[in-house]
C-alpha cells in the first residue's frame, strides 16, 4: 500500500480517505479523547455542505473512526455543518456550538448535545430544537460570521463565547453572553478587532499560566494568567497575548496584530484553523491544527485524500511571558522504536554527516548543536525584517559564518531531493538571533507543487551555549520545533525518490565556522493505528 500511497502518513491523524480540513470540538470525556473534523465523505476536495467527521482515542495517538457526528439535515444547517467547539457544563456534560449554513446560505450558530451521556464514545448528537441560537448581526455579511469558540464561565456564572467575523473588511470577534447556553445576547463591544487583519476564522481564546508547566481550563480565573487570542486569516494562525478581566469583559492586549505576515504565529509553515482544548487528565492545553496539501487538486483526487492534522502539541507560555512554546505531546514517545545516537561530533564548515540506521521517512529526530563564541556573529542588515524572505533568498547552501547548519530530511542519496531545516545565527539590532528556516525548494523533483520556503526568528540570550532542533518526519510532512518549541515550522513535501526505504537523513553545516553536534538522537517510528470502528 505504501508503494501506491507514498505520501500517506504513519502517525499523523487522517481519515481513511477523502477530504479533511479544520479540527473541531476536541475534548476528553469519560476516559476517551475525541477529535471531530471538517470532512467531505464523498470526495478529496472541500465542499460547502460539509460534515463533522468523528474519531476517538485513548491516547491521542491511535484512533478509531466512528460515525459522523453532525451532518447537514435541518433548515439551520442544511447547507453545511462548519467549524465549532465543545464546552463542558459544570456537571461535566459536553455541548457543541457550531456554524450552520442555513437554507438561505446564511451563517448561523447552532447547539448540539450528546444523545446518550453514558456512552463515552458520544456517537450520536442531537441538534437543539431552539437552533439557530445566533444570527448575523445587522450590517454583517451573512457569509462572514462563524466558528464559535469553547465558551467560558465568568465569576458571575454567566457564559461567554466569541464568534469570528468581518466588518468593513476587517476582522473581529463578536462576544455573546448567556445564562442558560440557549439564549445569547451580543455584548455592545466585540471582544477584540483589528484593522490590520481581514475576516477572522476559527478564533480561540484561552488562559495560559504565567509561570507554570500546566495548562488551564478555559474558564479558569486565577491571578497568574494571561490570555491568548488566536485568529486564522490569510492562511496563517496568528496570536496575541493580553490580560482578560471577566468583570468588565475587557481584553487588554500587550501587543496587537500587525498584519503583513509579521504577526506572532503558532507555526511559520502550513498550519491553519487550529483549536486547543484543556486535557484534565494531564492538566495540559493541547493544540490541533489543519495542515493542508501543497500539491494540486488533481493529485488529491488521484490519491483519494487531502489534508492532515498536525501531531497534537502542548502549549505553554514561555519563561519571559512574551510568546507561546509548543511541544509534541509526550504520548508520541510510544511510537519510538529503533534509536540512533551521535554525541560530540564536530561538523566542519561545508560538511555533511549521514544519520544511518533509522527509517528516515518515518522518524523523530532531536539534535542539539553547541554554539561557538557568538560575539563575532554576522550582523544582519536591519532592513531585513521578514525572516521568511531571508530564508527564501539565502538558502541552505548559501554559506554564512555561523550556519546554515541543521538537518536534511527526506533526502535522496544523491541529494537531488532534500528538505533543509536549519539555523543561521546573526546579531540583529544588537541582539543575538537565530534565523530558523524550512527550505522546500529542492524537496521534490516533481513540478506542480508549492515549494515555498518558510522562516522565523528565534531570540537567543547572549550566554546561549546550545541551540536545539526537533523534526517529526512522516512521509509527506515535516514538523520542526526550534529551540525547545520557541518556534515551529510545518511543511508538506512530496519527494519522488526519497520515499520509504530510499529516504535519507543528514546533519549538515554549510557555514564557514565549524559547528559541533552536542547530541543527536533519531528514532524510527512505529505506525499509529487509525482504523474504522468495525476493526477496533
Ligand atoms: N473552514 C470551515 C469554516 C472555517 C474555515 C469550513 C477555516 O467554518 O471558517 O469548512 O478553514
Amino acid at each position: 500500500a505504501q508503494a501506491e500511497q507514498p505520501y500517506r502518513t504513519a502517525y499523523h491523524f487522517q481519515p481513511l480517505k477523502n477530504w479533511m480540513n479544520d479540527p473541531n470540538g476536541p475534548m476528553y470525556y469519560k476516559g476517551v479523547y475525541h477529535l471531530f473534523y471538517q470532512h467531505n465523505p464523498e470526495g478529496a476536495v472541500w465542499r460547502q455542505n460539509i460534515t463533522w467527521g468523528h474519531s476517538i482515542s485513548y491516547d491521542l495517538v491511535n484512533w478509531v473512526h466512528v460515525d459522523h457526528a453532525l451532518n447537514p439535515s435541518q433548515a439551520f444547517d442544511i447547507n453545511g455543518c462548519w467549524s465549532g467547539s465543545a464546552t463542558f457544563l459544570p456537571g461535566g456534560n459536553p455541548l457543541i456550538l457550531y456554524t450552520g449554513i442555513d437554507s438561505r446560505g446564511h451563517q448561523v450558530q447552532n447547539l448540539a448535545m450528546p444523545k446518550n451521556l453514558s456512552d463515552p464514545k458520544l456517537i450520536e448528537w442531537v441538534k437543539s430544537p431552539r437552533n439557530p441560537l445566533m444570527l448575523p448581526p445587522e450590517g454583517i455579511k451573512p457569509d462572514s460570521y462563524r466558528d464559535p469558540t469553547t465558551a467560558w464561565l465568568g465569576p458571575d456564572e454567566v457564559w461567554r463565547v466569541i464568534v469570528g467575523a468581518e466588518e468593513n473588511g476587517h476582522g473581529l470577534a463578536f462576544m455573546y453572553r448567556s445564562d442558560d447556553f440557549l439564549s445569547w445576547n451580543r455584548t455592545l463591544t466585540p471582544l477584540h478587532s483589528s484593522e490590520k487583519t481581514v475576516m477572522w476564522e476559527c478564533p480561540d481564546f484561552y488562559p495560559v499560566k504565567e509561570n507554570g508547566n500546566y495548562g488551564s481550563d478555559t474558564s479558569a480565573q486565577d491571578e497568574d494568567l494571561k490570555h491568548v487570542l488566536k485568529v486564522s486569516y490569510n492562511s496563517q494562525d496568528s496570536y496575541i497575548l493580553g490580560h482578560y478581566d471577566a468583570k468588565g469583559d475587557n481584553f487588554v492586549v500587550e501587543s496587537d496584530f500587525v498584519g503583513g505576515g509579521l504577526d506572532k504565529r503558532y507555526d511559520y509553515g502550513k498550519f491553519y484553523a487550529s483549536k486547543t482544548f484543556y486535557d484534565p487528565v494531564k492538566k495540559r492545553r493541547i493544540l490541533w491544527g489543519w495542515v493542508n496539501e501543497s500539491d494540486s487538486e488533481a493529485d488529491w483526487i488521484q490519491r483519494g485524500w487531502s489534508g492532515l492534522q498536525s501531531f497534537p502539541r502542548s502549549v505553554l507560555l514561555s519563561k519571559n511571558g512574551k510568546q507561546l512554546i509548543q511541544w509534541p505531546i509526550e504520548e508520541i514517545e510510544k511510537l519510538r522504536k529503533k534509536q540512533v545516537n551521535i554525541q560530540g561530533k564536530k561538523l566542519e564548515g561545508g560538511s555533511l554527516l549521514e544519520v544511518s540506521g533509522v527509517t528516515a521517512s518515518q522518524a523523530d529526530v532531536e539534535v542539539s548543536f553547541s554554539l561557538p563564541n557568538l560575539t563575532d556573529a554576522e550582523i544582519l542588515n536591519p532592513a531585513w525584517v521578514n525572516p521568511q524572505l531571508i530564508c527564501s533568498t539565502q538558502g541552505a547552501s548559501d554559506p554564512g559564518k555561523l550556519g546554515p547548519f541543521g538537518l536534511l530530511v527526506l533526502a535522496s542519496e544523491n541529494l537531488s531531493e532534500q528538505t533543509a531545516v536549519f539555523f543561521k545565527i546573526f546579531r540583529r539590532n544588537g541582539y543575538l538571533t537565530a534565523l530558523m528556516c524550512s527550505d522546500q525548494s529542492r524537496s521534490s523533483l516533481r513540478g506542480g507543487i508549492d515549494k515555498t520556503t518558510y522562516g522565523t526568528f528565534i531570540d537567543l540570550n547572549p550566554l546561549q551555549k546550545t541551540i536545539s532542533l526537533r523534526s517529526l518526519i512522516d512521509h509527506s510532512i515535516v514538523e520542526s520545533f526550534g529551540e525547545n518549541g520557541l518556534a515551529c515550522i510545518t511543511a508538506r513535501v512530496y519527494p519522488s525518490i526519497a520515499v520509504a526505504e530510499s529516504a535519507h537523513l543528514y546533519a549538515f553545516n554549510n557555514g564557514t565556522e565549524p559547528m559541533d553536534i552536542a547530541s543527536l538522537t533519531a528514532w524510527s517510528m512505529k505506525s499509529a493505528r487509525l482504523v474504522p470502528v468495525m476493526f477496533a
